[in-house]
C-alpha cells in the first residue's frame, strides 16, 4: 500500500518474468537500453530524428515542438504528404509489388492488394473526391465495413488535405447523424452493406436515415459489398465503381503543413456529446510509424495482422497509417472471430503465415472461453510477437495468450494508449524488455509519464493516477469546435499534466500496472480498490474466463464488491470457493460480496467492459446511456437476475 493521500491501494503483485529469448534478441531491432538513453538525453531531438528517419518530408521544420500548454504543434513549418509517405515512396523505391493487404472477406472471398494497387486506387479516389468539390480543410465522413476501400478512402482524403471522420459501421443512424453534423462533413462514403456473422448487415439504409438530417452533406459515395438492395437518391448518391471508372488516374500528392488536420475521431465521453478528437499530420505519422516499427519489431518479410476495426483509433493508427508508412504487409479481415467456426482467427494466421498479431484482451478472454482445442487445430508457428490493446490484460489471460497462441516463444507487447494519445505510449519493446504478465511495463522512449497522488505529487511505488508530463508527437490537438472542453477534460485535473482517467501502480522494479478507469475504483471500508485487480484475481481461477467487478452502495462498508463472472467452456465453480480464492489471491478485503455467473458481460462496441451499467444494475437503478452497448440483451438479463435476488432477500 502507498502512504500517499487518497490514492489507489495496490493489492496484487506478480512475480513471473519473461525476458526476451537470445534467439529473439539476435534479430531484434532494439535490445538493451540505447534507445531509452538516447531519448532521455534529449526527447525532442529524439523525436526529430525519428521524424527524419521514418518519413519523407517536402520541406524541413523550423521548430520541433511548440508548446503553449495545452496546445502543441510538432515539426512546425515542415511539410509532407501522409498518403505519399504511406504509398508513393514505397512504389518509387521499387516495392510496388509488395502486398499491402491480404484482405479476407468473412464469407471466405479474398483480395490481394499490392502497394502499386493501393496507390492507383487512392489516386483515382482522390480525384473522385476532388470532382465532388472536396478541397483541403474539408471534412469527409466514412461509414464502411472492413474492406480495403476504407483504407483507400482515408488515404485519398489525406492525399488532398481533407480530414476524414470515420464512424464505426456498427453505430446507429443517430450516432452517424450527430457525428456528421458536428464535423459539418461535405461527403459521406459508405457501402450497401457488409458481412457479419454470416449475414449481410445494411449500411446504406442506416446512412439514409442519418442523411435525412445532415444539411452539410452534398454527395454520398456507395461501395458495393453486401449486394443488398439500396435506394440511390438522384444527384446525391453515386456508386463508387461508377465514379472510379471515369476518374483520372493521376493525382499527384501535394505537400501539406505538418499541422494539417488529418482526421477527427469521435469518442464518447463519460457524459454528454461525443468529442471529435483532432489529429494532425507530421507528428501523428511520426509516432505511429515509430511505435508500429519498434513495438512490433517490424521486419521486411513480416505479415502483420491487427484485428481492430478501422472505425476505432487502433484501426487508424495500426492498420492504416503506421503499417502503411512502414511499407508493411498486412492481413485485413472483414468479419467476426466465430464465423464459420470458433477457430477463424487461427485459420487466418495459418493461411497467411502471420508473424505479428495484435488483438484485444476481450478477444483473448473470449478465446479462453471457447477452449484451447480451437487454436490447437492450426499451425501457429509463424507467430513471433503478440500484441494486446484496449483494456488491462489480466495476468492469466496474458499467460493463456503466451502459451496457447504464442507457443511459449513470442514476446507479448501490452500497449497502453488512447484515442487521444494517437499512438502507443506505454509498452515493452520486445527485444529489450523483460515482461511481467499483466504489466504494460514502461513508457516508450521519448514519452514523459508519471504516476501521481490526489495532490499531483509523484509516486514512486504503489497506486495513483497516470499522467503524461510533456507533449508527444501524436497527441490530440484538441476537441473539434470546443477548445475549452479540451483544456478542462485533459489538462484541468493536475497542473501542467495530461490526465485522461486511468489509474496505475508502480511496483518495486518500476513496472507499470494499469488499474482501469479511476471512475471505476471502489471504496470498500475506506480501502480504494481497483476493479482490475479483483477481476484479475477472479480470472486467475482455472474455471474463470472473464470477470467484471463493480462497487455497489452498501450500508456497512460504503461500497460492496459485486462480481460478474463468465466461466471457461465446460467449467464449473462454487461461489463460496471463488470468493475464498480471491481472498487468498489478493486479500480478504477484496472478496466479492456477491458473484453472479453469466454467459456474457456488457461491452462497448469496441469490446471494453461497461462497468457503469453493471453498477446501475447492482444498485437497482434505471440504466443510463446504453447507446454504446454492443448487445442490450446482456444487461436486460442481468437486471432480471438482480431483481430476482432482491426479492429473495
Ligand atoms: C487504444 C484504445 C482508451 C482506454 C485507456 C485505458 C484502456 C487501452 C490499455 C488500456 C490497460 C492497456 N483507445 N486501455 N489500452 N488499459 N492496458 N494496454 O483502446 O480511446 O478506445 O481507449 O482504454 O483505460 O484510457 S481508446
Amino acid at each position: 500500500m502507498s502512504d500517499s493521500a487518497n490514492t489507489i491501494d495496490a493489492l496484487q503483485w506478480e512475480n513471473r518474468r519473461f525476458p526476451p529469448s537470445e534467439e529473439f534478441k539476435q534479430q531484434a531491432l532494439v535490445t538493451g537500453t540505447f534507445m531509452y538513453d538516447d531519448a532521455a538525453a534529449d526527447d525532442e531531438g529524439f523525436w526529430a530524428r525519428q521524424a527524419a528517419d521514418l518519413l519523407d518530408w517536402n520541406s524541413e521544420w523550423s521548430t520541433i515542438c511548440e508548446w503553449n500548454l495545452p496546445f502543441a504543434k510538432w515539426f512546425v513549418g515542415g511539410t509532407l504528404n501522409v498518403s505519399y509517405n504511406c504509398l508513393d515512396r514505397h512504389v518509387l523505391a521499387g516495392r510496388g509489388d509488395k502486398v499491402a493487404f491480404h484482405w479476407e472477406g468473412e464469407p471466405g472471398d479474398s483480395r490481394t492488394i499490392t502497394y502499386a494497387d493501393l496507390l492507383a486506387e487512392t489516386q483515382r479516389f482522390a480525384n473522385v473526391l476532388k470532382g465532388l468539390g472536396v478541397t483541403t480543410g474539408d471534412r469527409v465522413n466514412i461509414y464502411l465495413p472492413m474492406i480495403p476501400e476504407a483504407a483507400v478512402a482515408m488515404l485519398a482524403c489525406a492525399r488532398i488535405g481533407a480530414a476524414h471522420s470515420v464512424v464505426f459501421g456498427g453505430f446507429s443512424a443517430h450516432s452517424l447523424r450527430d457525428r456528421i453534423n458536428d464535423a459539418e462533413a461535405k461527403v459521406l462514403i459508405t457501402a450497401d452493406g457488409g458481412y457479419r456473422r454470416g449475414e449481410v448487415f445494411a449500411l446504406k439504409p442506416v446512412a439514409d436515415e442519418a442523411l435525412a438530417d445532415t444539411p452539410s452533406i452534398t454527395d454520398v459515395v456507395v461501395v458495393r459489398r453486401g449486394g443488398n438492395d439500396v435506394e440511390m437518391q438522384d444527384g446525391r448518391d453515386h456508386w463508387y465503381h461508377d465514379l472510379m471508372a471515369t476518374a483520372d488516374a493521376d493525382c499527384p500528392a501535394e505537400p501539406m503543413d505538418s499541422e494539417q488536420l488529418l482526421f477527427l475521431l469521435y469518442t464518447s465521453g463519460t457524459t454528454g456529446k461525443p468529442k471529435g478528437i483532432m489529429h494532425t499530420s507530421g507528428g501523428y505519422l511520426t509516432q505511429v510509424a515509430f511505435t508500429h516499427k519498434y513495438v512490433f519489431d517490424l521486419h521486411d518479410d513480416d505479415v502483420y495482422w491487427c484485428t481492430a476495426d478501422v472505425g476505432w483509433i487502433t484501426g487508424h493508427s495500426y492498420i492504416v497509417y503506421g503499417p502503411l508508412a512502414n511499407g508493411a504487409t498486412q492481413v485485413m479481415y472483414e468479419g467476426v472471430p466465430n464465423f464459420p467456426g470458433n477457430d477463424r482467427f487461427w485459420a487466418i494466421i495459418a493461411k497467411y503465415g502471420v508473424t505479428k498479431f495484435y488483438t484485444a484482451p476481450t478477444a483473448i478472454r473470449t478465446f479462453m472461453k471457447w477452449g484451447t482445442q480451437e487454436p490447437a487445430k492450426h499451425d501457429l508457428s509463424s507467430l513471433q510477437v503478440l500484441g494486446s490493446v484496449g483494456e488491462p490484460i489480466n495476468p492469466e489471460a496474458w499467460m493463456w495468450y503466451h502459451e496457447h497462441i504464442g507457443g511459449g516463444r513470442c514476446p507479448i507487447v501490452d500497449t497502453w494508449w488512447q484515442t487521444e494519445t494517437g499512438g502507443v505510449m506505454i509498452s515493452p519493446l520486445p527485444g529489450a524488455t523483460t515482461t511481467k504478465p499483466g504489466s504494460a511495463t514502461f513508457p516508450l522512449p521519448g514519452i514523459g509519464m508519471e504516476v501521481v497522488d490526489e495532490n499531483g505529487a509523484r509516486i514512486e511505488r504503489g497506486g495513483g493516477y497516470l499522467t503524461l508530463t510533456r507533449p508527444w508527437p501524436s497527441m490530440l490537438r484538441g476537441i473539434w469546435g470546443d477548445p475549452q472542453r479540451y483544456a478542462e477534460t485533459y489538462w484541468g485535473r493536475f497542473d501542467g499534466r495530461y490526465f485522461a482517467g486511468d489509474g496505475a501502480k508502480l511496483d518495486d522494479d518500476g513496472y507499470l500496472w494499469l488499474l482501469g478507469r479511476v471512475d471505476d475504483v471502489m471504496n470498500v471500508s475506506g480501502h480504494r480498490i481497483s476493479t482490475t485487480e479483483v477481476e484479475s484475481a477472479l480470472v486467475a481461477h482455472p474455471s474463470v474466463a472473464e470477470a467484471a467487478v463493480v462497487g455497489a452502495n452498501d450500508a456497512t462498508t460504503g461500497q460492496a464488491i459485486i462480481a460478474y463472472v463468465t466461466l471457461r467452456g465446460g467449467a464449473t465453480v462454487d461461489e463460496q470457493d471463488l470468493r475464498q480464492f480471491v481472498g487468498e489471491e489478493i486479500g480478504h478485503i477484496a472478496k466479492p460480496k456477491t458473484i453472479y455467473f453469466t454467459q456474457e458481460l456488457p461491452k462497448t462496441r469496441s469490446g471494453k467492459i461497461m462497468r457503469r451499467l453493471l453498477r446501475d444494475v447492482a444498485e437497482g437503478r434505471n440504466l443510463g446511456d446504453t447507446s454504446t452497448l454492443a448487445d442490450a440483451n446482456v444487461v436486460a438479463e442481468l437486471q432480471r437476475r438482480a431483481a430476482e435476488t432482491a426479492s429473495e432477500d
